[in-house]
């Protein structure tokens, strides 16, 4: 009797079990929408990660709660803001002893896995398989830690060594659970080091400047301030490869036949140009923005043939019908806009991030979404999915009934919080509103200034309208607005800070 019970009770688990979707989660590294196809990119072409708008969502409005690396991945992981999480710039290190959603799809039959970037500092709980770059990590020939926290060292292109471990897990995994595979890309992070075979892939486009590439900064004195631009705070060197010091600890690490590429690439080919010309001014500007490119996107292409290769080898198992896919990067990222390359600001480039979802059977092929959701809302929707309550303190909400129906109505309010200051960028620490329409941002420490877009008339936000009394009863609702938002995710630095301010 006791004999069947168990029977009974493993067949209902089995089946219960291989009714919940599998899920991977392909995230990237700075790789922002605006070089990416599907979101309209003319620069670009990402054929790959195309087929999972194509087959299911794509997202235009997913925002970042702390628009960089470290805090987006524990936002992912706890569904919670930086102040809530603890993890508000990226030389900390993420609390591990505290809930992640993983624990809790674990808890309901899941198998998780992270393989590749994770870049939280300490290895955290709820994930039955590990094998994570250390840190940054390497482009060429990287280590990995596994589950032992043993540091091992493979030769290889990262890109594709994640990919091979990725599919390695899933042939091993146990095939009787559904499982949550994070598949974490370092691509395409500076210093944008491209795979062998891309190089020189762009080298025939010339990218047009960005309409702004030349912003004065009027009226925007925290954008004056800082300290990411393409024209000073670009290294010739280490970023464009100029003259690159081959005895770095990055090219330490390459085989004699990948230096040999590089520096026939690099050296022969780009340095020599660049000494011939002996540009100044504007035209040397100009040049390392198309260098700039030429490295981001051929680094990018390989990221979405590795994604390719992923999909291709989930339609041949079969296991495309039953796991969701998702592509999303830890944030947006500047391609020349405001003269820029990084992150961190509220302005819109670095503010929303990628976000494209396929779910055969429940989210509708081409389906567009345009309300505002967060990457504070992606675990709770990560569990919904899976059929699975959100964990207690959790602060986002899940959107996937907005996946299977776009039109509904969303409350487009998303809150953010910045705070790393002063290095390595120089961005003072902001927080704000965006909503449907606007961005309300208060820069404080070395800088004390209000902003305000109008995203829909200018979505390069360069007039701040925040002076302008035509927008004062605007703004008047969007404070009252931020400030409960401030207190419903229980940001009392920031509430503090805002109560300060002249009413
Ligand atoms: C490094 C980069 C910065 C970058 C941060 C954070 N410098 O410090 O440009 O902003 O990482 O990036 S580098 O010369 O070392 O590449 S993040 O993706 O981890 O947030
Ligand atoms: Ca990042």
């Amino acid at each position: 009797m006791k004999n069947l019970l168990t029977i009974g009770l493993v067949i209902s688990n089995l089946i219960a079990f291989s009714q919940k979707p599998n899920i991977i989660f392909i995230f990237s590294d700075d790789h922002t929408s605006q070089a990416i196809s599907a979101y309209g990119s003319k620069i670009a072409k990402t054929p790959n990660i195309d087929r999972i708008a194509k087959a299911g969502a794509i997202l235009h409005n997913n925002v970042v709660s702390n628009s960089i690396c470290g805090p987006s991945r524990a936002t992912l992981l706890t569904g919670k803001f930086s102040h809530m999480n603890g993890y508000k710039v990226n030389e900390k290190v993420f609390n591990i002893d505290q809930a992640v959603f993983p624990e809790a799809l674990q808890k309901n039959g899941y198998q998780t896995a992270w393989v590749g970037k994770m870049h939280l500092g300490g290895l955290p709980h709820g994930f039955d398989f590990l094998n994570v770059l250390p840190g940054q990590g390497h482009y060429y020939n990287p280590d990995f830690i596994n589950q032992k926290n043993e540091k091992i060292q493979y030769e290889g292109y990262v890109s594709d060594l994640i990919t091979k471990f990725s599919k390695e897990w899933l042939e091993q995994r146990d095939k009787s659970k559904p499982f949550f595979m994070v598949v974490g890309h370092k691509a395409t992070h500076r210093e944008w080091f491209p795979d062998v075979q891309d190089l020189g892939s762009y080298d025939d486009v010339n990218f047009p400047l960005p309409a702004n590439f030349y912003d004065s900064y009027d009226g925007r004195p925290a954008a004056r301030d800082q300290d990411m631009t393409v024209d000073k705070t670009m290294v010739l060197a280490s970023d464009l490869k100029v003259n690159a010091n081959y005895n770095s600890p990055a090219f330490k690490r390459f085989t004699p036949a990948q230096k040999t590429a590089y520096y026939d690439y690099y050296q022969n080919k780009v340095t020599k140009d660049f000494e011939s010309k002996q540009l100044t001014g504007k035209a040397l500007v100009e040049w390392k923005f198309q260098r700039y490119m030429r490295d981001y996107l051929s680094t990018a292409r390989s990221l979405d043939r590795n994604i390719g290769e992923l999909l291709d080898y989930l339609d041949q198992t079969g296991l495309a019908k039953n796991t969701v896919v998702i592509y999303a990067s830890d944030q947006g990222f500047y391609l020349g806009e405001h003269g820029w390359f990084d992150k961190r600001f509220i302005y819109e480039e670095s503010l929303k991030t990628p976000f494209l979802i396929k779910y055969p059977g429940t989210i509708k092929a081409g389906t567009q979404v345009r309300q505002v959701v967060s990457n504070v809302d992606w675990a709770p929707t990560l569990l919904d999915i899976a059929g699975v309550e959100p964990t207690t303190g959790m602060q986002g909400k899940s959107f996937f009934s907005l996946l299977k129906n776009p039109k509904k109505s969303w409350d487009n309010n998303a809150y953010y919080h910045y705070y790393e200051y002063p290095q390595p960028h120089r961005v003072a620490p902001h927080f704000g509103l965006r909503t449907e329409q606007f961005t309300l941002a208060k820069f404080y420490g070395p800088q004390d200034s209000w902003e305000l877009y109008d995203i829909k008339k200018d979505p390069q936000n360069m007039k701040n309208l925040y002076g302008d009394k035509a927008y004062a009863a605007i703004i008047q609702n969007l404070k009252a607005t931020l400030k409960e938002k401030m207190i419903e995710h229980q940001d009392t630095e920031a509430l503090e800070l805002l109560e300060k301010e002249p009413k």
